[in-house]
């Protein structure tokens, strides 16, 4: 022994557990064509609400308590404004997610925050279906918690999206028998998805005949 080396060094502290998850995701998706784009977390009403269909006094948008900077800017509830921004700015074929912090005035508990990490993904091509939609989002299931994850869609709405879908993997606590953390159904909802509305593809001048569309959100 040579005590007149140098010690080992050891690095002190780690990747925090927010960045492990999502550079995991990032590189499942990137590994399948998905590019990683950002965009600003503070936006204009247009790009929150008006351009993703929802109207003037629809109910959703008082569903999303939301951060208002003044009348007309606001901390951004979703990380949809950015798809908006990115329809407007290029031209199909378009292959995206987009991570990001979002805002929604919650009643904070131990499990909600007025700020939380969203991931949103958009792919318009031609050609695009649900069934595309499915294929990509069972990958990433299986891919992120593991081959043996069972996963279901059930029909459901968002303003942006028709049809919509929601979709839940087999309870990864309790391996779909049912516990606490999936209260007892043996199912844990994980995403929203859909095809992207025809008024949404109007919003940005994009002809869904030619270029359909899907997106999800997790
Ligand atoms: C979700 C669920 C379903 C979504 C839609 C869009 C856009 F801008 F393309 F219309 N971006 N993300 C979407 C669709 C988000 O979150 C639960």
């Amino acid at each position: 022994i040579d005590i007149a080396l140098p010690g080992k060094a050891y690095p002190i502290g780690s990747v925090h557990i927010l960045e492990q998850t999502l550079n995991e995701i990032k590189k499942i998706f990137n590994d399948i064509g998905f590019s990683i784009a950002y965009g600003p977390e503070v936006d204009d009403d247009y790009h929150n609400f008006g351009a993703l269909n929802f109207p003037e006094h629809h109910p959703a948008r008082d569903m999303q308590d939301t951060f208002f900077i003044d009348e007309d800017i606001v901390l951004r509830t979703h990380t949809s404004n950015v798809q908006i921004h990115l329809m407007e700015e290029n031209d199909p074929p378009l292959r995206f997610i987009v991570p990001g912090r979002v805002y929604r005035n919650e009643a904070i508990s131990y499990k909600s925050y007025c700020l939380f990490h969203q991931i949103e993904g958009l792919y318009v091509d031609n050609n695009v279906s649900f069934s595309d939609l499915k294929g990509t989002l069972e990958y990433f299931a299986k891919e992120f918690f593991g081959s043996n994850v069972k996963t279901r869609f059930r029909p459901s709405y968002f303003p942006f999206t028709e049809p919509s879908a929601e979709m839940d993997i087999s309870c990864v606590f309790c391996n779909n028998n049912g516990c606490n953390i999936c209260k007892k159904t043996g199912w844990l909802e994980i995403l929203g998805c859909g095809m992207v509305d025809p008024e949404v593809f109007k919003s940005v001048n994009i002809d869904y005949n030619d270029w359909p569309g899907y997106a999800f959100g997790m």
